[in-house]
C-alpha cells in the first residue's frame, strides 16, 4: 500500500440555493471526509491508497463505503457498527464567498473508534501514514487510535505525515493546540496552512514556524500560503512555490487535502520536496473549481496539463 489514512466520512448534504440554510428546499448529497478526500485523490492519480473507519450500519454508511470504494480505494478494514449513526455534514453556501460548515457527527460511529479498531499489519504495510487533526478532535478515544497508528507506524518504519486541519468547532483552543502539537512533533512530514502555523506557534512567519517543527525532529515541513503558493524547508532545501491562479473558486473546502494529495503523490514518484510542492499547490488549485469536496481532484493526464497551463479553460474538442 502507498498510503494508508485515517478518519471520519460524513455524507455532505449541499443546499442547491444560496442563502441562509433555512430557507434551502433542496440539498444534493455527497460523500465527504478529510482523510478519504486524500485517500480518493491518491488513487485517481494511480497510487494504492487504503482508509481506515468505522461507519454506521445504515443507508449513509453504505452510501459511504460505497462511493469510496468505486473511487478505488481499499476500505478492507472498514467496518460498520450496529449501535451508532454515520456522520452527517452540512456545507452552508450564505453567499458565493462565504461557506459555513454544520456537523451532525457526536457520537457518530467514526467518532467511538478505540485504538484495538486497529490493524497493525495493515498500518505497517504503508508507505506513508497520513492522518489529520480532526480525528484526534472527535473523541478522546479517536485521539488515543491516532497517537496508536502513528506509533504502529513509527515502528515499522512508514512516514507519518499530519495536516492539522484545525476545525474549531470540534474542540476548545486549548485541547487542540496540545493534542495537535503532541502529533506534530511525532511527524515527520507536517502540512499546516499558514493561519494553522499562527495558531500552534503564536507568530506568522513561515521560516520559523518550520524551524519548531524542524528542531523537534519533523525531516519536512510545507507551510500553506493560499492563492500564494506554499513555503517548504527541509535539510535539502527550503524556498517558496507560487500559487497556481484559479479563475473562479466554486468551492474551496477540500483544497488542503488536493495539496496533501500532489505531495505525497509527487513523493511516491520520487520527485524532490520543491516539484512535490508544486504538485501540491496544482491539486490544492484544481479542488477549488469544482463544487464537492473530491469532485475536483484530477486524473493525471489533466494535472498534467493544469502544471504545463494548457487547461486553463480551453475548449478540449
Ligand atoms: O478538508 C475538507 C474536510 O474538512 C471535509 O471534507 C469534511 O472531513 C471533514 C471535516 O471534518 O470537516
Amino acid at each position: 500500500m502507498d498510503v494508508v489514512t485515517l478518519g471520519e466520512t460524513m455524507v455532505l448534504f449541499t443546499p442547491e440555493s444560496e442563502g441562509y440554510m433555512r430557507y434551502s428546499a433542496n440539498f444534493s448529497a455527497k460523500v465527504a471526509g478529510a482523510e478519504s478526500n486524500v485517500a480518493i485523490g491518491l488513487a485517481r492519480l494511480g497510487h494504492n491508497s487504503g482508509w481506515i473507519s468505522r461507519l454506521g450500519d445504515d443507508e449513509f454508511g453504505k452510501k459511504v463505503h460505497t462511493f469510496i470504494r468505486g473511487e478505488g480505494v481499499d476500505v478492507s478494514t472498514v467496518r460498520f457498527k450496529e449501535s451508532a449513526s454515520t456522520g452527517l455534514y452540512f456545507k452552508e453556501m450564505v453567499t458565493d464567498d462565504e461557506v459555513r460548515v454544520h456537523y451532525y457527527r457526536k457520537e457518530s460511529a467514526a467518532s467511538l473508534m478505540t485504538p484495538q479498531d486497529l490493524n497493525e499489519d495493515y498500518i505497517a504495510s504503508a508507505k506513508y501514514l497520513h492522518i489529520t487533526g480532526i480525528t484526534p478532535a472527535l473523541s478522546e478515544s479517536c485521539r488515543k487510535t491516532v497517537m496508536k497508528a502513528v506509533e504502529f507506524a513509527k515502528k515499522h518504519e512508514v512516514t507519518v505525515v499530519f495536516d492539522p486541519n484545525l476545525r474549531r468547532k470540534l474542540w476548545s483552543e486549548e485541547q487542540a493546540r496540545k493534542a495537535l502539537l503532541e502529533i506534530a512533533f511525532k511527524a515527520d512530514i507536517v502540512l499546516p496552512g499558514l493561519d494553522e502555523g499562527v495558531f500552534l506557534f503564536g507568530q506568522n512567519n513561515p521560516e520559523m514556524m518550520a524551524k519548531q517543527l524542524y528542531a523537534h525532529g519533523v525531516s519536512q515541513i510545507v507551510i500553506k500560503l493560499g492563492a500564494q503558493g506554499a513555503y517548504y524547508y527541509s535539510k535539502d532545501g527550503k524556498g517558496t512555490i507560487p500559487g497556481f491562479p484559479v479563475k473562479r473558486v466554486i468551492d474551496p473546502v477540500g483544497a488542503g487535502d488536493g495539496f496533501a494529495v500532489g505531495l505525497l503523490s509527487g513523493l511516491l514518484d520520487k520527485l524532490s520536496l520543491k516539484k512535490a510542492v508544486e504538485r501540491a499547490a496544482a491539486v490544492g488549485a484544481m479542488a477549488t473549481k469544482v463544487s464537492g469536496d473530491v469532485e475536483g481532484l484530477p486524473e493525471r493526464e489533466r494535472l498534467e496539463s493544469f502544471i504545463n497551463g494548457t487547461t486553463q479553460g480551453d475548449v478540449n474538442r
